[in-house]
């Protein structure tokens, strides 16, 4: 079902601020940085190995990661899960009673299909299904 982990968001008050850590210190090749509008998020991409970091900074204080941040502090956010055939994962996931914040996909970063899964069905951890139709990486 999952194919590997597509990438790992994590929250940041600037992108501008954390770069310089991940680009020069981490070394890790900087891909794109695209607003997700939808997501009142603006997000940079890394290329970490065989996986990627996505740095979430809000746009907007209606930004589920202004809220996250807010109240946690900065830091992973979610854990995105490669998938094929999204809508078919997700209904499997509703048939073992898994509660989905997304119950149908829908555009996330670079045009990829994403539904999130809520936290308090799967431990604490906010995952995201993550298909690329027709996309590279
Ligand atoms: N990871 C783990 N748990 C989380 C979490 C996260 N990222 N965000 C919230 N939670 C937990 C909270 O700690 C809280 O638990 P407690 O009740 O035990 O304190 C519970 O979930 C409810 O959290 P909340 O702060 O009251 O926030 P909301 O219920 O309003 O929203 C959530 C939480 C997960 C439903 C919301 O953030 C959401 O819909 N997320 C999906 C969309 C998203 O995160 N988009 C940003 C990234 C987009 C992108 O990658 O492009």
């Amino acid at each position: 079902m999952i194919k590997k982990v597509d990438h790992i968001g994590i929250a940041v008050k600037s992108l501008e601020a954390v770069l310089p850590f991940y680009t020069k210190v981490l070394q890790l090749p900087l891909l794109k940085i695209e607003e997700v509008d939808s997501q009142k998020v603006r997000v940079a991409f890394l290329q970490a190995g065989e996986t990627k970091l996505e740095l979430l900074e809000p746009i907007s204080p209606e930004s589920a990661v202004f809220k996250f941040i807010e109240k946690r502090g900065e830091g992973i956010h979610h854990v995105a899960l490669g998938v094929e055939s999204i809508e078919e994962r997700i209904r499997q996931l509703e048939e073992q009673g898994i509660r989905m914040i997304d119950e149908n996909p829908r555009l996330g970063a670079g045009g990829a299909h994403i539904a999130f899964m809520h936290p308090k069905s799967a431990s604490g951890v906010l995952f995201e299904l993550c298909e690329k139709k027709g996309m590279k990486g």
